[in-house]
């Protein structure tokens, strides 16, 4: 089976990387993560956006060379990613020629059979969002100025020659597409919006400027420099040159950028004769402190910033628990602050010392090496819980499984203070090794769901529960298979999650 594969967009490097960018880029590691730990190995490609009006004039105003400013920003995000945990498998800029080479290949198979053609834009341009806007959805300022309908910021009037792309063509198609495979485009509410769009008709689009010089060369017409937008889409197939890789599993994008994603990239790949990605999801969008990111109220929050004071695996737990993947929400410090100290400090980092700690104590530090047969909650009540976490992660329902994930937890903290094996420890102890061997293997299987989302604690929780060994045990059978990694001595470890005040 060829690799699951997953991708970011390529982010735009006019700025540098924030929270909403992390979010994405952790969303689409934590599936990669997933994947992996199933068995299945998986290809998660994210880059950078590099080519455009906007790269251009940000270069110009910090007074470099448009590529040196591209070096200089594009490695910002790759430096993040690292100190993220994230594990890209691949890291393309749409400046690398490998890039640029399949973007003329595509767009001269596209001149070729008549879906490209030349005319004449005249209209409206929103730099920030590198798109072209019609006069109807452009909002007027109270003293009669145009404004960007996402942007906010005035918009340019073109008047140029340019190629189209045939997109009005491609919507019955696109339509047919939609209904055939209910899954291409997720969540529904968006996946709506999308097909109300289409079925509105859609109109050619402008895929060249001449007016910028900062781009790919139309093949054969090196006046026009292709459009931004067309050149950063093909990243997700041009990364894939000489593998096995494409179409994608998942294009995982932020709803502003969904209809590029599910109406133009798939007219471009039908244009061209290549598979559709199997499905592009919608993610919903952060506000701060409940006000929208933006450069003029200067609220963009730097990810170092929070990991400096929570720590990295806090940050990606965060971002996935607080927030339903397709829905909105807000990111605030003292909703951080609570779910740390509530979830992370209180419910599981507490739950390992004490269970470790226990074991040390009462037991040598060494599970029985006969593991005794009823293994009693661990059946019952926590190893069945692995298919629906995987049914969620496989949904992309991030939430919901660390949902699921914490109900485990909190059980176990509620058998903890139920069975107090420190008074059986004196009164039965055959009992107590019974009840700390069933809470121990609990506590791994819990370790391995948690691999994905927190690597560094789900590795600590392991180290200090004994398991010496990978791949970790992420099955029901790797633990009650008492496989050799479970034979580590169990001793507590430095506390996970300090509380915070
Ligand atoms: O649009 N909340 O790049 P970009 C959640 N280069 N996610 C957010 C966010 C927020 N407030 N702000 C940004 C581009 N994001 C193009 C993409 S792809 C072929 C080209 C995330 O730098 C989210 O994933 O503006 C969003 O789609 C992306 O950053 C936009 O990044």
């Amino acid at each position: 089976m060829k690799p699951y594969y997953v991708t970011t967009p390529i982010y735009y490097i006019n700025a540098a990387p924030h929270i909403g960018h992390a979010y994405t880029t952790i969303a689409a590691d934590v599936l990669a993560r997933f994947t992996r730990g199933r068995g299945r190995a998986a290809f998660l490609l994210t880059g950078t956006d590099e080519h455009g009006q906007k790269i251009e004039d940000a270069a110009k105003a910090a007074g470099k060379h448009t590529i040196d400013f591209c070096d200089m920003t594009s490695s910002q995000f790759r430096e993040l990613w690292k100190h993220l945990d994230i594990l890209p498998d691949d890291y393309i800029r749409t400046t690398e020629k490998r890039h640029e080479d399949k973007v003329q290949e595509l767009f001269s198979i596209l001149m070729k059979n008549g879906d490209v053609y030349k005319g004449k834009y005249e209209g409206l341009y929103d730099v920030v969002s590198e798109s072209f806007v019609k006069e109807s959805d452009a909002i007027k300022s109270p003293k009669g100025i145009l404004l960007g309908p996402d942007s906010g910021k005035p918009l340019q009037k073109l008047s140029e020659e340019t190629y189209f792309f045939k997109l009005s063509k491609y919507a019955p198609r696109l339509l047919a597409h939609y209904k055939a495979n209910p899954g291409f485009l997720a969540p529904a509410h968006r996946a709506n919006e999308i097909l109300r769009f289409v079925e509105g008709g859609l109109e050619d689009i402008s895929v060249s400027r001449t007016k910028v010089k900062w781009g790919i060369p139309v093949p054969g017409d090196p006046d026009h420099t292709i459009y931004v937008w067309f050149d950063a889409l093909i990243n997700y197939w041009s990364a894939t040159a000489g593998t096995d890789l494409w179409p994608a599993d998942v294009h995982i994008v932020g709803k502003e950028i969904f209809r590029f994603h599910a109406v133009i990239w798939p007219a471009m790949l039908m244009s061209a004769g290549l598979p559709l990605p199997k499905q592009v999801f919608a993610h919903g969008w952060w506000t701060i402190e409940g006000q929208k990111m933006s450069k003029s109220l200067g609220n963009f929050i730097s990810p170092y910033d929070i990991t400096q004071e929570f720590g990295v695996d806090a940050l990606r737990y965060f971002l996935l628990r607080e927030m339903p993947f397709g829905n909105d929400g807000d990111f605030s410090k003292a909703a951080l602050t609570k779910r740390y100290n509530a979830e992370l400090a209180n419910d599981l980092g507490n739950l390992v010392s004490r269970v470790s700690e226990m074991v040390d104590k009462f037991l040598g530090g060494r599970l029985p090496t006969k593991p005794p047969l009823d293994l009693d909650f661990y059946t019952t009540s926590v190893a069945k819980r692995t298919p629906e976490i995987s049914e969620k992660m496989a949904a992309l329902d991030f939430s919901g499984a660390l949902d699921t994930i914490w109900d485990v937890v909190r059980s176990l903290n509620a058998r903890v203070n139920e069975k107090a094996p420190w008074k059986l420890a004196k009164t039965d102890p055959k009992q107590c090794e019974l009840v700390l061997f069933d809470l121990v293997c609990s506590l791994r299987l819990v370790g391995g769901w948690l691999d994905p989302f927190m690597p560094s604690t789900a590795a600590k929780i392991h180290m200090q529960l004994g398991v010496r060994a990978f791949p970790v045990p992420l099955t029901a059978e790797d633990v009650l298979a008492g496989k050799k990694e479970s034979t580590g001595l169990i001793q507590k470890g430095p506390v996970l999650f300090p509380r915070k005040v």
